[in-house]
Protein backbone atom coordinates (compact mmCIF):
# COMPACT_ATOMS: atom_id res chain seq x y z
CA UNK A 1 0.00 0.00 0.00
CA UNK A 2 1.53 3.38 -1.37
CA UNK A 3 0.86 5.49 2.18
CA UNK A 4 1.65 8.66 0.52
CA UNK A 5 -1.06 8.53 -2.11
CA UNK A 6 -3.68 6.78 0.49
CA UNK A 7 -2.93 9.98 3.06
CA UNK A 8 -3.47 12.64 0.06
CA UNK A 9 -6.74 11.04 -1.31
CA UNK A 10 -8.12 10.52 2.52
CA UNK A 11 -6.58 14.06 3.59
CA UNK A 12 -8.82 15.14 0.25
CA UNK A 13 -12.08 13.83 1.99
CA UNK A 14 -11.99 11.21 -1.02
CA UNK A 15 -15.36 12.92 -2.84
CA UNK A 16 -18.09 10.78 -4.05
CA UNK A 17 -18.69 10.22 -7.45
CA UNK A 18 -22.79 10.90 -7.15
CA UNK A 19 -23.77 14.29 -6.56
CA UNK A 20 -25.91 14.67 -3.19
CA UNK A 21 -27.25 17.60 -4.08
CA UNK A 22 -29.77 16.47 -6.55
CA UNK A 23 -31.32 14.54 -4.54
CA UNK A 24 -31.32 16.48 -1.38
CA UNK A 25 -32.83 13.19 0.27
CA UNK A 26 -29.20 11.55 0.24
CA UNK A 27 -28.75 12.52 3.70
CA UNK A 28 -31.73 11.31 5.13
CA UNK A 29 -32.14 8.01 3.04
CA UNK A 30 -32.55 4.93 5.21
CA UNK A 31 -29.97 3.55 3.45
CA UNK A 32 -26.76 5.36 2.74
CA UNK A 33 -24.11 3.25 1.13
CA UNK A 34 -21.10 3.10 -0.53
CA UNK A 35 -19.82 1.24 -3.70
CA UNK A 36 -16.08 0.75 -4.05
CA UNK A 37 -14.13 -0.04 -7.12
CA UNK A 38 -10.72 -0.23 -8.41
CA UNK A 39 -11.11 1.14 -12.37
CA UNK A 40 -11.57 5.45 -13.48
CA UNK A 41 -14.89 6.83 -13.42
CA UNK A 42 -14.59 6.82 -17.41
CA UNK A 43 -14.81 3.38 -17.54
CA UNK A 44 -17.52 1.51 -18.60
CA UNK A 45 -18.38 0.03 -15.28
CA UNK A 46 -18.46 3.09 -13.16
CA UNK A 47 -20.39 4.79 -15.83
CA UNK A 48 -23.13 1.90 -15.86
CA UNK A 49 -22.71 1.39 -12.24
CA UNK A 50 -23.43 5.05 -11.77
CA UNK A 51 -26.55 4.53 -14.37
CA UNK A 52 -27.68 1.94 -11.81
CA UNK A 53 -27.65 3.77 -8.66
CA UNK A 54 -29.30 6.54 -10.12
CA UNK A 55 -32.02 4.06 -10.94
CA UNK A 56 -32.15 2.86 -7.87
CA UNK A 57 -32.76 5.96 -5.54
CA UNK A 58 -35.53 7.06 -8.26
CA UNK A 59 -37.17 3.63 -7.61
CA UNK A 60 -36.92 3.56 -4.06
CA UNK A 61 -37.65 7.07 -3.49
CA UNK A 62 -35.00 8.18 -2.17
CA UNK A 63 -34.88 5.32 0.89
CA UNK A 64 -31.15 3.98 -0.82
CA UNK A 65 -28.48 6.41 -2.01
CA UNK A 66 -25.74 4.67 -3.13
CA UNK A 67 -22.36 6.52 -3.48
CA UNK A 68 -19.74 5.35 -5.99
CA UNK A 69 -16.01 6.02 -4.61
CA UNK A 70 -13.84 4.62 -7.93
CA UNK A 71 -10.58 4.50 -8.51
CA UNK A 72 -8.96 3.06 -5.51
CA UNK A 73 -10.34 6.08 -3.55
CA UNK A 74 -10.95 3.91 -0.22
CA UNK A 75 -7.83 1.69 -0.46
CA UNK A 76 -6.43 -1.13 -2.88
CA UNK A 77 -8.32 -4.62 -3.62
CA UNK A 78 -6.38 -6.39 -0.60
CA UNK A 79 -7.97 -3.26 1.80
CA UNK A 80 -11.19 -3.06 0.10
CA UNK A 81 -12.24 -6.74 0.25
CA UNK A 82 -11.45 -6.70 4.06
CA UNK A 83 -13.53 -3.33 4.37
CA UNK A 84 -16.53 -4.97 2.26
CA UNK A 85 -16.48 -8.28 4.67
CA UNK A 86 -16.21 -5.77 8.08
CA UNK A 87 -18.69 -3.37 6.57
CA UNK A 88 -16.85 -0.26 6.11
CA UNK A 89 -18.26 -0.12 2.48
CA UNK A 90 -21.46 -2.06 1.48
CA UNK A 91 -20.78 -2.54 -2.49
CA UNK A 92 -17.44 -3.90 -3.96
CA UNK A 93 -16.29 -5.06 -6.92
CA UNK A 94 -13.88 -7.55 -7.49
CA UNK A 95 -11.98 -9.70 -9.41
CA UNK A 96 -12.65 -14.04 -8.99
CA UNK A 97 -8.95 -14.24 -9.07
CA UNK A 98 -8.24 -11.68 -6.35
CA UNK A 99 -11.53 -12.93 -4.68
CA UNK A 100 -9.81 -16.85 -4.38
CA UNK A 101 -7.54 -15.13 -1.59
CA UNK A 102 -10.99 -15.66 0.33
CA UNK A 103 -12.89 -18.20 -1.83
CA UNK A 104 -10.28 -20.50 -2.59
CA UNK A 105 -12.00 -21.87 -5.96
CA UNK A 106 -13.31 -18.41 -6.75
CA UNK A 107 -10.60 -18.16 -9.45
CA UNK A 108 -11.65 -21.40 -11.79
CA UNK A 109 -12.67 -18.99 -14.13
CA UNK A 110 -9.50 -17.23 -14.40
CA UNK A 111 -7.75 -20.67 -16.13
CA UNK A 112 -5.29 -19.93 -18.77
CA UNK A 113 -6.71 -20.11 -22.01
CA UNK A 114 -9.65 -21.80 -20.97
CA UNK A 115 -12.48 -19.68 -22.67
CA UNK A 116 -12.28 -19.72 -26.51
CA UNK A 117 -14.22 -16.69 -26.94
CA UNK A 118 -17.24 -14.30 -25.48
CA UNK A 119 -19.13 -17.15 -27.06
CA UNK A 120 -18.76 -19.17 -24.00
CA UNK A 121 -18.05 -16.55 -21.25
CA UNK A 122 -21.84 -15.40 -20.54
CA UNK A 123 -23.99 -18.77 -21.14
CA UNK A 124 -20.34 -20.50 -18.40
CA UNK A 125 -20.46 -17.32 -15.88
CA UNK A 126 -24.28 -17.06 -16.46
CA UNK A 127 -24.76 -20.83 -16.24
CA UNK A 128 -23.64 -23.92 -14.02
CA UNK A 129 -19.81 -22.56 -13.66
CA UNK A 130 -20.97 -18.62 -11.86
CA UNK A 131 -23.35 -20.79 -10.31
CA UNK A 132 -20.83 -22.89 -9.07
CA UNK A 133 -19.08 -20.12 -7.79
CA UNK A 134 -21.53 -18.74 -6.49
CA UNK A 135 -22.20 -20.82 -4.42
CA UNK A 136 -18.34 -21.30 -2.80
CA UNK A 137 -18.54 -17.06 -2.59
CA UNK A 138 -21.77 -17.47 -0.58
CA UNK A 139 -19.98 -19.63 2.46
CA UNK A 140 -17.61 -16.90 2.92
CA UNK A 141 -20.53 -14.96 4.34
CA UNK A 142 -20.46 -12.41 1.45
CA UNK A 143 -23.75 -11.59 -0.76
CA UNK A 144 -22.75 -11.68 -4.37
CA UNK A 145 -25.22 -10.68 -6.89
CA UNK A 146 -26.05 -13.09 -10.07
CA UNK A 147 -24.58 -10.90 -13.03
CA UNK A 148 -20.88 -10.54 -12.53
CA UNK A 149 -19.37 -7.45 -15.16
CA UNK A 150 -17.11 -8.14 -17.84
CA UNK A 151 -13.32 -7.10 -16.75
CA UNK A 152 -12.45 -8.66 -20.67
CA UNK A 153 -9.41 -11.09 -22.36
CA UNK A 154 -6.39 -10.24 -20.55
CA UNK A 155 -2.87 -8.46 -22.91
CA UNK A 156 0.26 -8.09 -22.11
CA UNK A 157 2.13 -4.80 -22.65
CA UNK A 158 5.49 -4.33 -21.89
CA UNK A 159 8.21 -1.35 -21.70
CA UNK A 160 10.91 -3.45 -23.05
CA UNK A 161 9.57 -5.51 -26.34
CA UNK A 162 6.50 -7.14 -27.96
CA UNK A 163 6.07 -10.16 -26.92
CA UNK A 164 5.93 -12.89 -29.45
CA UNK A 165 6.02 -16.36 -28.04
CA UNK A 166 6.38 -17.93 -24.60
CA UNK A 167 10.32 -17.61 -24.83
CA UNK A 168 9.86 -13.78 -24.55
CA UNK A 169 8.16 -14.43 -21.39
CA UNK A 170 11.07 -16.05 -19.69
CA UNK A 171 12.58 -13.42 -17.36
CA UNK A 172 9.79 -10.98 -17.85
CA UNK A 173 9.56 -8.65 -15.13
CA UNK A 174 5.12 -8.42 -15.15
CA UNK A 175 2.87 -7.06 -12.40
CA UNK A 176 0.21 -9.28 -11.68
CA UNK A 177 -2.89 -8.62 -9.50
CA UNK A 178 -2.70 -10.42 -5.96
CA UNK A 179 -3.87 -13.89 -6.48
CA UNK A 180 -2.41 -17.07 -6.19
CA UNK A 181 -3.45 -18.06 -9.89
CA UNK A 182 -1.85 -15.26 -11.20
CA UNK A 183 1.32 -15.49 -9.79
CA UNK A 184 1.45 -19.84 -10.72
CA UNK A 185 0.57 -19.11 -14.18
CA UNK A 186 3.63 -16.34 -15.13
CA UNK A 187 5.74 -18.81 -13.01
CA UNK A 188 5.07 -21.44 -14.95
CA UNK A 189 5.96 -19.15 -18.04
CA UNK A 190 9.28 -18.64 -15.84
CA UNK A 191 8.31 -15.19 -16.04
CA UNK A 192 9.52 -12.94 -12.64
CA UNK A 193 5.93 -11.80 -11.52
CA UNK A 194 5.52 -9.39 -9.13
CA UNK A 195 2.15 -9.41 -7.06
CA UNK A 196 1.07 -5.34 -6.98
CA UNK A 197 -2.84 -4.05 -6.51
CA UNK A 198 -4.24 -1.95 -9.24
CA UNK A 199 -3.94 0.98 -7.15
CA UNK A 200 -0.02 1.08 -7.81
CA UNK A 201 0.46 -0.51 -10.99
CA UNK A 202 0.33 3.03 -13.32
CA UNK A 203 3.12 4.19 -10.48
CA UNK A 204 5.25 0.93 -10.96
CA UNK A 205 5.44 0.77 -14.50
CA UNK A 206 6.74 4.40 -14.64
CA UNK A 207 9.35 3.74 -12.08
CA UNK A 208 10.51 0.70 -13.62
CA UNK A 209 9.59 -1.52 -10.64
CA UNK A 210 8.03 -4.02 -13.43
CA UNK A 211 8.62 -3.80 -17.09
CA UNK A 212 5.12 -4.99 -17.71
CA UNK A 213 1.93 -5.96 -16.57
CA UNK A 214 -1.24 -7.13 -18.58
CA UNK A 215 -5.22 -6.61 -18.65
CA UNK A 216 -8.03 -5.90 -20.90
CA UNK A 217 -7.84 -3.18 -24.09
CA UNK A 218 -10.70 -0.83 -21.53
CA UNK A 219 -8.86 -0.61 -18.77
CA UNK A 220 -4.90 0.14 -20.53
CA UNK A 221 -7.06 2.99 -22.34
CA UNK A 222 -9.23 4.63 -18.94
CA UNK A 223 -6.29 4.10 -16.81
CA UNK A 224 -3.80 5.88 -19.75
CA UNK A 225 -1.12 2.71 -19.20
CA UNK A 226 -0.03 3.67 -23.02
CA UNK A 227 1.47 6.50 -21.02
CA UNK A 228 3.84 4.43 -19.26
CA UNK A 229 3.89 1.08 -21.75
CA UNK A 230 5.13 0.45 -25.14
CA UNK A 231 4.22 -2.56 -26.72
CA UNK A 232 1.00 -4.57 -26.55
CA UNK A 233 1.00 -8.42 -27.46
CA UNK A 234 -2.56 -9.66 -27.92
CA UNK A 235 -2.41 -12.57 -25.53
CA UNK A 236 -6.12 -13.39 -25.26
CA UNK A 237 -4.42 -15.61 -21.95
CA UNK A 238 -7.43 -15.63 -19.61
CA UNK A 239 -10.84 -14.08 -19.45
CA UNK A 240 -11.67 -12.38 -16.18
CA UNK A 241 -14.55 -10.75 -14.59
CA UNK A 242 -15.77 -8.27 -11.33
CA UNK A 243 -18.12 -10.39 -9.15
CA UNK A 244 -20.43 -7.45 -7.75
CA UNK A 245 -19.78 -7.80 -3.66
CA UNK A 246 -22.29 -7.31 -0.94
CA UNK A 247 -21.58 -7.02 2.64
CA UNK A 248 -24.00 -9.69 4.11
CA UNK A 249 -25.75 -7.27 7.43
CA UNK A 250 -25.95 -4.00 4.80
CA UNK A 251 -27.94 -6.40 2.66
CA UNK A 252 -30.13 -8.00 4.73
CA UNK A 253 -30.85 -4.84 6.56
CA UNK A 254 -32.95 -4.09 3.45
CA UNK A 255 -36.72 -5.38 3.00
CA UNK A 256 -36.87 -7.79 0.47
CA UNK A 257 -38.65 -5.56 -1.74
CA UNK A 258 -35.98 -2.86 -1.85
CA UNK A 259 -33.11 -5.17 -2.38
CA UNK A 260 -34.60 -6.84 -5.60
CA UNK A 261 -34.80 -3.37 -6.67
CA UNK A 262 -30.69 -3.22 -6.00
CA UNK A 263 -30.00 -6.49 -7.24
CA UNK A 264 -32.23 -5.91 -10.71
CA UNK A 265 -30.44 -2.41 -11.33
CA UNK A 266 -27.13 -3.17 -10.71
CA UNK A 267 -27.79 -7.05 -12.67
CA UNK A 268 -29.11 -4.84 -15.66
CA UNK A 269 -26.18 -2.61 -15.72
CA UNK A 270 -24.02 -5.73 -15.48
CA UNK A 271 -25.32 -6.87 -19.11
CA UNK A 272 -24.64 -3.48 -20.58
CA UNK A 273 -20.95 -3.09 -19.01
CA UNK A 274 -20.59 -6.28 -21.14
CA UNK A 275 -21.79 -4.66 -23.88
CA UNK A 276 -19.99 -1.66 -23.91
CA UNK A 277 -16.66 -3.59 -23.31
CA UNK A 278 -16.89 -5.80 -26.10
CA UNK A 279 -17.52 -2.40 -28.18
CA UNK A 280 -14.51 -0.82 -27.08
CA UNK A 281 -12.39 -4.20 -27.29
CA UNK A 282 -13.77 -4.01 -30.99
CA UNK A 283 -12.07 -0.01 -31.53
CA UNK A 284 -9.85 0.84 -29.12
CA UNK A 285 -6.62 -0.66 -30.68
CA UNK A 286 -6.93 2.30 -33.18
CA UNK A 287 -6.87 4.59 -30.40
CA UNK A 288 -3.98 2.85 -28.69
CA UNK A 289 -1.91 3.08 -31.80
CA UNK A 290 -2.31 6.76 -32.09
CA UNK A 291 -1.16 6.79 -28.34
CA UNK A 292 1.92 5.32 -29.47
CA UNK A 293 1.29 1.54 -28.92
CA UNK A 294 3.05 -0.93 -31.06
CA UNK A 295 0.55 -3.94 -31.49
CA UNK A 296 1.24 -7.29 -32.10
CA UNK A 297 -0.87 -10.94 -32.68
CA UNK A 298 1.22 -13.62 -30.75
CA UNK A 299 0.52 -16.83 -31.55
CA UNK A 300 -0.85 -18.77 -28.73
CA UNK A 301 -0.04 -22.18 -29.24
CA UNK A 302 3.81 -21.47 -27.71
CA UNK A 303 2.01 -20.21 -24.76
CA UNK A 304 -0.82 -23.05 -24.21
CA UNK A 305 1.77 -25.47 -24.75
CA UNK A 306 4.15 -24.15 -22.10
CA UNK A 307 1.47 -24.54 -19.38
CA UNK A 308 0.46 -27.62 -20.21
CA UNK A 309 4.37 -28.75 -20.06
CA UNK A 310 4.83 -26.68 -16.96
CA UNK A 311 2.34 -28.74 -15.37
CA UNK A 312 0.01 -25.82 -14.30
CA UNK A 313 -3.44 -27.25 -15.66
CA UNK A 314 -3.10 -30.33 -13.72
CA UNK A 315 -1.73 -28.75 -10.66
CA UNK A 316 -5.21 -26.44 -10.57
CA UNK A 317 -7.41 -29.53 -11.21
CA UNK A 318 -5.91 -31.12 -8.51
CA UNK A 319 -7.18 -27.73 -6.40
CA UNK A 320 -10.49 -27.48 -7.57
CA UNK A 321 -11.27 -30.55 -7.76
CA UNK A 322 -12.67 -32.88 -10.26
CA UNK A 323 -16.37 -31.98 -9.71
CA UNK A 324 -15.19 -27.89 -10.26
CA UNK A 325 -12.84 -28.85 -12.97
CA UNK A 326 -15.82 -31.05 -14.99
CA UNK A 327 -18.16 -27.98 -14.81
CA UNK A 328 -15.38 -25.97 -16.20
CA UNK A 329 -14.24 -28.01 -19.11
CA UNK A 330 -17.64 -28.64 -19.67
CA UNK A 331 -18.32 -24.74 -20.00
CA UNK A 332 -15.17 -24.41 -22.34
CA UNK A 333 -16.30 -26.72 -24.60
CA UNK A 334 -12.98 -28.40 -24.34
CA UNK A 335 -10.22 -30.35 -22.26
CA UNK A 336 -8.19 -28.38 -20.83
CA UNK A 337 -3.87 -29.01 -20.30
O1 LIG B 1 -5.85 -5.37 -11.11
C1 LIG B 1 -6.11 -5.47 -12.32
O2 LIG B 1 -5.26 -5.62 -13.18
C2 LIG B 1 -7.55 -5.39 -12.76
C3 LIG B 1 -8.00 -3.95 -12.74
O3 LIG B 1 -7.70 -5.90 -14.05
C4 LIG B 1 -8.34 -6.22 -11.83
O4 LIG B 1 -9.15 -5.73 -11.10
C5 LIG B 1 -8.05 -7.67 -11.83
Amino acid sequence: MNVNRRTLVLGAAAVPLVSTIRFAGAQTAEFNYKYANNLPLTHPMNVRAQEAMDKIREETSGRVSIQIFPNNQLGADTDMLSQVRSGGVEFFTLSPLILSTLVAKASISGIGFAFPSYDEVWPAMDGDLGAFVRGEIEKSNLVVLDKIWDNGFRQITSSTGAIESAEDLKGFKIRVPVSPLWTSMFTAFESAPASINFAEVYSSLQTGIVDGQENPLAIISTAKLFEVQKFLSMTNHMWDGFWFLANKRAWEAMPEDVREIVAGHVNEAAVNERADVAELNATLRGELESNGMAINEPDTASFRQKLADAGFYGEWKGNYGEDAWAILEKAVGTKLG
